[in-house]
């Protein structure tokens, strides 16, 4: 789903509905809310006042990723338990707030960010208009966007999200791992385009944790893809294991990237041009992803 500025709608709007309950103060106070008898439904969405996790947005299936009991499409950072809703970075350094809550917003003290997608995978509306290839089965499945096979290159795209120079933000448990596939591991690809056939892997940049069988170890991944190929970087021993979770975070900007794993992070560049997509890639490793997220930077 996309959010858009539905943070920014909230609270206002309501003066001059109703009028035809109770109308004990008409005309003295013209601002004030509608007399309803008993809770009411401001937002019509069948659940009422008090009992509605976003009682001003239209919400019937309640959707909490996060569990503080404010409902994703309401709340200002769906991904991460923030139930007080603080958002006075903005404003503490002299700026307008933006729909973003200080606990996640990626730049806490200045305008203009806001929440462009955030994909929850409660329902197949959340995987509508992606795209997939490889040896894959990825299908919404128990609040997640589930793939379980583990032979080679799992991947999911879109081009057409219009996210140049976002942060991307995901959260993805591994259920399986191959132990013969050479590479394993997960990486959510930003600035991505593919419109080729299906041994392209397209191109762009990518965040999360990959085993290579070629190189010692495990390691955080910033990939390049380009075309047929990809480049990993070894950034630092990291483990991979069924059962672990993981939060990666990607800066896009141009044909650079950020890619935050935990404490580390690491910086890479493309030299290929790059389009406005995402990609979701999973190599020899059954993934569970919770959320995908976007930031973006309003002009
Ligand atoms: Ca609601
Ligand atoms: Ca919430
Ligand atoms: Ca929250
Ligand atoms: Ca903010």
């Amino acid at each position: 789903m996309i959010l858009g500025a539905v943070a920014g709608q909230l609270g206002c709007g309501f003066e001059g509905q109703g009028g035809a309950a109770g109308g004990a103060d008409a005309g003295t106070t013209p601002d004030a809310p509608a007399v309803i008898p008993g809770p009411g439904d401001k937002d019509g969405d069948g659940l009422k006042d008090n009992v509605d996790n976003c009682p001003a947005a239209p919400n019937a299936a309640q959707y909490d990723e996060d569990g503080d009991r404010v409902g994703d499409v309401c709340d200002n950072c769906p991904h991460l338990a923030n139930a007080g809703q603080e958002n006075v970075g903005e404003t503490g350094a002299g700026q307008a707030a933006d729909p973003v809550g200080d606990a996640c917003d990626p730049r806490p003290t200045v305008s203009k960010d806001r929440i462009s997608l955030f994909l929850a995978y409660n329902s197949t509306a959340d995987f509508a208009g992606w795209s997939v290839a490889g040896d894959q089965n990825f299908a919404v499945s128990g609040g997640a966007l589930r793939n379980t096979t583990t032979t080679d290159l799992a991947l999911a795209w879109r081009n057409d999200l219009d996210l140049r120079d976002a942060t991307l933000v995901t959260k993805v448990k591994y259920t399986a791992l191959s132990s013969t596939y050479q590479f394993r591991g997960f990486a959510v690809v930003g600035n991505f385009s593919r419109s080729t056939g299906n041994n392209a892997l397209g191109s762009g940049l990518g965040c999360g944790e990959m085993h290579d069988a070629g190189l010692p170890g495990t390691f955080f991944n910033a990939a390049r893809y380009g075309g047929t190929a990809f480049d990993n970087e070894v950034n630092g021993a990291t483990t991979l294991a069924v059962d672990k979770s993981a939060v990666y975070s990607a800066t896009l900007a141009g044909t650079t990237i950020s890619c935050r794993a935990g404490a580390q992070t690491w910086t890479r560049t493309a030299s290929f041009s790059v389009d406005d997509g995402i990609a979701l890639s999973a190599w020899g490793a059954g993934v569970d992803i919770e959320y995908l997220l976007a930031f973006t930077i309003d002009d």
